[in-house]
Parts: C-alpha cells; structure tokens; sequence
C-alpha cells in the first residue's frame, strides 16, 4: 500500500494513534504535501460522509475520523504554509451559527495565511453579530469569509452577507461564502461578492480581490 493509501485508510477507519507518524513518514519519503492533503485526508473524508449517509458508520466514528484527519493537518501545516507574514491584509473567518463542522474551514484559514493574508479565525457556531463584531473592531479587514457545511445553516451566509452590506465597512469589504453545499447560484442569490468551492481556490480568488 503507497504511504498516501495509508494516510487514506487511517482518516477513514479513525486511527488517531498513527496518523501523526504515517503524515511524518510520506513527507520524509518526499511525497508531495498537497497529495497527501488532497488524495490521502480529503478523499478519505469524503468516504466517510457517504458512508454516514448510508448508515454504513454513525457521528461518533465520523468524530474519530475528524480528529484523525485534524492531527494530520497539524504535522502537514508547516510544509503546506510559506512565511508571508499577513501582507496582503485581513480576513476575517468562521463557520456560520449552529454549525460546528470546522476542517474545511481551517483549511480554507491555512490557505489564506499561506496566501499572505493575516487570518482572524472565529472557530464555529458564529453568528453575523459576532462577525460585525470583529469587523468593526478590526476596520482595516478586506475580506469577511463564512463556511458552512449543512444545509440546514446555509441562510445563516445570507445574514452574514447582509450584515456586512447594512454596515457601514460595506464599500471596503468583500464578503466570500463556501463549504460543501453552497454553490456559485447560492452564493449570487445571496449578493456574496465570491465563492470558491476549495481552500486552493479560495486562496487565489482572495488575492484577485485584494489585488
Ligand atoms: Co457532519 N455532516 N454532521 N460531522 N460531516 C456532513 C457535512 C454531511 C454531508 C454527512 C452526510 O450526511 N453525508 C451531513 C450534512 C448533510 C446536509 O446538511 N446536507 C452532516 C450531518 C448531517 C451532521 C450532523 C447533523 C450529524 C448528526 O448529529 N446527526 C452533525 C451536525 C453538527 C453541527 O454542526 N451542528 C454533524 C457532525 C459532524 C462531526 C462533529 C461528527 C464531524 C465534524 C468535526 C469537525 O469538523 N470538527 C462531521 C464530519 C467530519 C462530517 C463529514 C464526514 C466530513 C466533513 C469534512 O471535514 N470534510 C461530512 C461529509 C462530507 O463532507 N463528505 C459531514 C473534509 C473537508 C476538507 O471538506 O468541509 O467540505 P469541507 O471543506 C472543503 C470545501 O467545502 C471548501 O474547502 C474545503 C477544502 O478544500 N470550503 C470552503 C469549506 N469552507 C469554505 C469556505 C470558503 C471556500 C471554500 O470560502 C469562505
């Protein structure tokens, strides 16, 4: 089995005691780290949640599976991060209110700092007060970016986009919306100024806008 595989088969069957030294072994062996990200943790991901969906496994194993997948992005970080020291201004960042799935959005925060940005991450469950909040405490802020994973909190991007649009940051500001269910549709129907179905995506298009 190729050390990639490996990675793959631990995220998914939630092997939180090796995924530290199996991440270790494929970046000394040279493997590339986006690889390792890509192919090897979020493929792995993506087969957990079919499988939740088909009851084939419950949240508890998909809890597992998360922090497996979250210890090995901790050991990945500094090979996927370049030293731009936030040149390229603020973002602020976090998974909208009464969602708690935070990978894809720390990814998307990893990205962004690899990109130059300087990120403020809210972590989950954050609602557009908390959003403004922040905002207004940090006015030099170019970009206000939200994630959701459910559908069931996806209106909650609405209320951020709108909040961010009613305030007075609203000509200083772009706003980017993303996570598995939202679509470039959505993201227009809601007036988000973008959306990027990725974190490598997310990255280029927050330069293109600062730019
Ligand atoms: Co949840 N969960 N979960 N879960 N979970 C999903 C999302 C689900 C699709 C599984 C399924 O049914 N197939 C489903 C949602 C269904 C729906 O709404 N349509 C679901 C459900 C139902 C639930 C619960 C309701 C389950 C329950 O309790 N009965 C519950 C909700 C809790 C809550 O939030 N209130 C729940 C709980 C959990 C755990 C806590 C167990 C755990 C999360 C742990 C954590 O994040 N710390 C979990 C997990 C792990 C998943 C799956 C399996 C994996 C999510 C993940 O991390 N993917 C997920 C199934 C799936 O996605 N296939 C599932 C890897 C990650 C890298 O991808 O987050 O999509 P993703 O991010 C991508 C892109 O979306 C994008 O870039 C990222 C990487 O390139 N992106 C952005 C994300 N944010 C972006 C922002 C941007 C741009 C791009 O710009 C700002």
């Amino acid at each position: 089995m190729s050390k990639i595989a490996e990675i793959a088969a631990a995220v998914e069957g939630g092997k939180v005691k090796l995924i530290e030294a199996l991440v270790q072994e494929a970046i000394e062996s040279g493997e590339d780290p986006s690889a390792i990200l890509d192919d090897g943790m979020v493929s792995a991901m993506g087969i957990v949640g079919q499988k939740f969906q088909q009851n084939e496994l419950f949240v508890p194993e998909m809890l597992v599976s998360a922090k497996t997948m979250k210890k090995g992005i901790e050991i990945l970080k500094p090979h996927l991060t370049k030293d731009s020291l936030g040149k390229k201004g603020k973002v602020i960042i976090g998974t909208v209110a009464g969602d708690l799935h935070d990978i894809g959005k720390n990814l998307v925060a990893l990205m962004l700092e690899s990109a130059g940005f300087e990120v403020i991450d809210l972590g989950v469950d954050v609602s557009p007060k908390k959003f403004l909040d922040t905002l207004a405490e940090n006015p030099d802020t170019k970009i206000v970016a939200a994630s959701t994973l459910l559908t069931t909190t996806m209106r909650s991007l609405k209320d951020i986009v709108e909040a961010v649009e009613a305030s007075e940051f609203k000509d200083k500001v772009f706003t980017m919306v993303g996570g598995a269910p939202v679509t470039q549709d959505y993201a227009d129907e809601i007036g988000a100024t973008a959306y990027t179905p990725d974190a490598g995506s997310a990255a280029s298009k927050a330069i293109e806008l600062v730019s």
